[in-house]
């Protein structure tokens, strides 16, 4: 797979899987913390002075694909942070030389900062010597001209923390503080088995270490679909971060990670509580607008030779994420912004 080696592009670096078949997601590399973000005790950084929350400063680089980026889409659109952080949108193929700007295909958009043709020069101007792989999300700082951060979890926290007073009142936090311990539990909980699984299931090159990720993603679906009988949400009455992470996977699942990655024991919408919490949060105010079905359908199929050589795009099934859920007749409502009647 490709990658930066010492701030040049190369094609014939990394494996992706272990000596056992078993993928192995490398670390992302730029973790600085922009001020007034909570910085979860599992991770060990500190915030750096740098970096001020301000509108207008601070530009997301995304892929509509990819189910990390698209947590920070979802914070920054239910947050109601369009107009206090810009984004700019890579082609939802990638090819031999990464991430690229295709504006010229719907839903796609230039590099509003830099005119760039593929991300990796944004890499490079972060850090001319990078020795990583060049993944979205990024966040993109406009006054010291570098990439913040490009881990997913920790820009949501940002968003969810540091920006929650710039958007339109709505939170994606409990204010309890041991909630906010528990949902960064569950984070951690569903990351391995459900997150992080479809694509050790997708990318295994054994049938044990397939067998292995299905084995875990399933039982642990089936546990969390016990939860939401239940409960509305994953954590506490409103709708969290935690959820923020369960969605972008789930609603992946029945179009690309159920056949493309051959997680097909059952499909969401088979199951009783996943299905009708997977609509309760898409029909949330800020959502819809976040799923680009087209480019989730386009990336999977056609960027993974490995997976399917031929990139011919699966066309089922054909699900209505907007029909009715009743959930509401759970304890819990969705985030509520300070604007709203
Ligand atoms: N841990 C990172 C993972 C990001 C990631 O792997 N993104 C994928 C897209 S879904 C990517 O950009 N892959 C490009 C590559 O690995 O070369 C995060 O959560 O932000």
């Amino acid at each position: 797979m490709n990658q930066l080696v010492n701030g040049e592009w190369r094609t014939d670096t990394y494996e992706a899987t272990d000596e056992d078949g078993a993928f192995q997601r490398g670390e992302t590399t730029f973790r600085n913390w922009i001020v007034g973000s909570d910085i979860p005790d599992h991770v060990d950084a500190e915030i750096d002075e740098r970096f001020t929350p301000e509108a207008g400063r601070y530009h997301l680089y995304v892929a509509y694909a990819c189910p990390w980026a698209h947590r920070t889409l979802l914070a920054r659109s239910i947050l109601g942070l369009e107009d206090v952080i810009s984004v700019s949108v890579v082609d939802p193929w990638r090819g031999e030389d990464g991430w690229q700007f295709s504006p010229e295909k719907p839903g796609c958009t230039v590099d509003k900062l830099h005119d760039s043709t593929y991300l990796r020069e944004l890499y490079v101007e972060a850090d001319p010597d990078a020795t990583c792989r060049v993944t979205v999300p990024v966040l993109w700082d406009t006054e010291e001209d570098t990439v913040v951060n490009n881990e997913s979890r920790e820009i949501l926290r940002m968003l969810t923390t540091a920006f929650a007073d710039l958007g339109n009142g709505a939170r994606l936090l409990p204010e309890d503080a041991d909630e906010v311990d528990r949902v960064d539990e569950v984070i951690s909980e569903i990351y391995e088995p459900i997150n992080n699984g479809v694509y050790r299931a997708g990318f295994a090159t054994s049938q044990s270490a397939y067998d292995e990720a299905i084995d875990e993603l399933f039982e642990a679906l089936g546990r969390w679909d016990d939860h939401l009988a239940e409960n509305r949400y994953l954590v506490g009455d409103t709708l969290t971060e935690a959820d923020i992470c369960l969605f972008t996977t789930l609603v992946r699942f029945d179009h690309v990670y159920h056949t493309h990655f051959m997680c097909n024991r059952r499909f969401i919408h088979q199951y009783e509580h996943l299905w009708p919490y997977l609509r309760d949060i898409y029909t949330t105010p800020g959502v819809a607008e976040t799923v680009d079905m087209d480019h989730i359908k386009e990336h999977y199929y056609t960027t993974h030779p490995d997976v399917t050589p031929t990139g011919i795009i699966a066309h089922g099934p054909d699900l209505d994420f907007e029909a009715p859920h009743d959930r509401d007749r759970l304890a819990g409502s969705p985030p509520i912004p300070e604007s709203a009647d």
